[in-house]
């Protein structure tokens, strides 16, 4: 059995604890406080460790999915778990443009730590006032359509969805894993 070890970050109230839920094969550990700081003006609890789940992916592959905390003072853990996953999915809130700048700073942390491969999942598209992908892709710096890693729809509250989510996130991994080997090889 393969284990695959998957990171979901992202800005908080993305969605990252629920997208683990939906899916997760064991009861998710609950690592979700109330919230105290400035967090607490957009939801009560927040993730202060980590979140984490499993989901078997086909007889060969079991997935280990690691969700961040969201604020930068729990950067720490963000490089614990970045420097041992395979790939990973950055969610971005698509009706809270405010919070664009913010999840473009955990992506370049994050890209920074690890040269993996990353997919972005654009969560809450279903929500007033949200941006298109291509305005999203923009305003996380991608000018350029042919250098934007894959972009997804999906809803953290949708097991099907994240499952989804999660195939084209595995998908990418092994795309970018079979390039790697025939530049090697040839
Ligand atoms: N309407 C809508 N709500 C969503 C979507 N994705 C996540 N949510 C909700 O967003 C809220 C915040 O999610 P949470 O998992 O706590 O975010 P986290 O801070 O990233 O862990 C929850 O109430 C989710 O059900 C979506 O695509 N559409
Ligand atoms: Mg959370």
């Amino acid at each position: 059995m393969e284990i695959m070890n998957l990171v979901v970050t992202g800005t908080v109230g993305a969605g990252k604890t629920t997208f683990i839920r939906s899916v997760s094969e064991i009861e998710v550990v609950d690592t979700d406080r109330r919230a105290t700081d400035e967090v607490a003006d957009l939801k009560q609890n927040t993730t202060v460790a980590m979140d984490f789940g499993t989901l078997q992916f086909g007889e060969e592959m079991a997935l280990h999915i690691y969700g961040t905390p969201g604020q930068t003072r729990f950067d720490f853990m963000w490089e614990i778990l970045i420097e041992r996953a395979h790939a990973y999915v950055l969610l971005i809130a698509a009706h809270r443009p405010s919070e664009f700048h913010h999840a473009r700073r955990i992506m370049n942390f994050m890209n920074r730590r690890a040269q993996i491969p990353m997919i972005i999942g654009i969560t809450h598209s279903d929500c007033e006032g949200a941006w298109s992908s291509e305005d999203i892709a923009l305003a996380l710096g991608y000018q350029d359509v042919t250098q934007q890693p894959p972009l997804v729809l999906v809803n953290a509250a949708e097991g099907e969805s994240v499952v989804m989510a999660l195939v084209s996130l595995v998908e990418h991994y092994m795309q970018t894993m079979a390039a790697a080997t025939a530049m090697v090889g040839s």
